[in-house]
């Protein structure tokens, strides 16, 4: 991979969901050495600090949606600094804090591709859909919202209207293993591409994951990786609040990061939903950043370019 310069952006939230200790993520990645390491790659790497929420109304939700106006607020934020950072022509890295920090992330990054005529691709890493809206989701946690958002679904009044919208063909979710029954009924009607742990138990994750690249390819592309924590199995990666059990395996996770960089075409990346309240002995923290090292390069033997597409 062409040696990057990198914006570290840290996301200090934990408003997306009711429990605490996501907000202690970004320095917990630090703790980790994830300057250092990303640097030891050759890329050029900057830290900009931690981000805070922008003030903001009163936001007409329901009741039971928990921190909407902080949540609100902090995807102004984030949308900001993830366009400020691709103005640069960085390669920023959002050191979350929940999921809901997508919601600003992948709406910003969307913005900038689009000004670049580029359409914008999404990877979605995580055991869960993320795809209600403000007025579906059951648990009123808004970690659970993202897709929908950036792709453009009904239900988000009072949040940013998207400039670009990511086109609902050129999202992949893998990983599925806990989707909600209303979830389920409208990705059915849409256009994303799903694949759950049984199709990885059955074809194995190459042939999911080029499928996807080779469109990405096709298409020339900006692609943003969207990691949460319980992607992985909770056997490997106990410091999240959402685990179920059959996640991803050590290697599964670090051949997608593989390949991701193998295919030279990430634009864009969130580490989201580690909680180190929850870690053993900073063992997910570590490997969160080891899996951001192999999209970024880190290999045991150098391997030609992938051509994809
Ligand atoms: N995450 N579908 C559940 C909910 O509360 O809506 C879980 C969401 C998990 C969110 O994975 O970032
Ligand atoms: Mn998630
Ligand atoms: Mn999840
Ligand atoms: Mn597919």
């Amino acid at each position: 991979m062409d040696k990057r310069a990198i914006q570290l952006i840290g996301v200090p939230m934990d408003a997306g969901k009711r429990r605490r200790g996501c907000l202690m993520g970004p320095d917990a990645y630090r703790t980790a050495g994830i300057a250092e390491t990303f640097a030891s790659l050759g890329h050029q790497v900057r830290d900009i600090g931690n981000l805070a929420p922008d003030g903001v109304a009163p936001l007409p939700a329901p009741a039971h949606v928990h921190a909407a106006e902080e949540t609100l607020g902090w995807t102004r934020a984030i949308a900001a600094a993830a366009k400020a950072a691709c103005a640069t022509g960085a390669l920023p890295v959002f050191l979350g804090g929940d999921h809901a920090l997508s919601l600003g992330s992948v709406s910003g990054v969307a913005a900038h591709a689009a000004r670049q005529g580029r359409p914008q691709f999404l990877l979605w890493l995580d055991a869960h859909a993320d795809f209600h809206s403000v007025h579906t989701t059951e648990s009123g946690h808004l970690h659970g919202t993202p897709v929908a958002y950036v792709t453009g679904q009904p239900g988000f009044d009072g949040f940013p209207a998207l400039t670009a919208p990511v086109a609902e063909e050129n999202v992949c979710l893998l990983g599925l293993r806990s989707v909600d029954g209303p979830e389920r009924e409208r990705l059915r009607a849409s256009r994303i591409h799903c694949h759950d742990m049984r199709a990885i138990d059955e074809t194995g994750i190459v042939p999911l994951l080029e499928g996807f690249l080779d469109r990405v390819a096709a298409a020339g592309g900006a692609l943003h990786v969207s990691l949460d924590v319980d992607f992985l199995d909770p056997g490997i990666a106990p410091a999240v609040g959402t685990t179920v059990p059959g996640g991803a395996t050590f290697r599964e996770a670090h051949l997608v990061m593989e390949m991701i960089h193998d295919s030279e075409m990430i634009t864009s990346l969130d580490l989201v939903e580690l909680n180190p309240f929850l870690d053993e002995r900073g063992r997910t923290a570590q490997l969160m950043v080891d899996l951001a090292a192999s999209a970024l390069g880190r290999q045991v033997f150098d391997r030609p370019t992938r051509a994809f597409g």
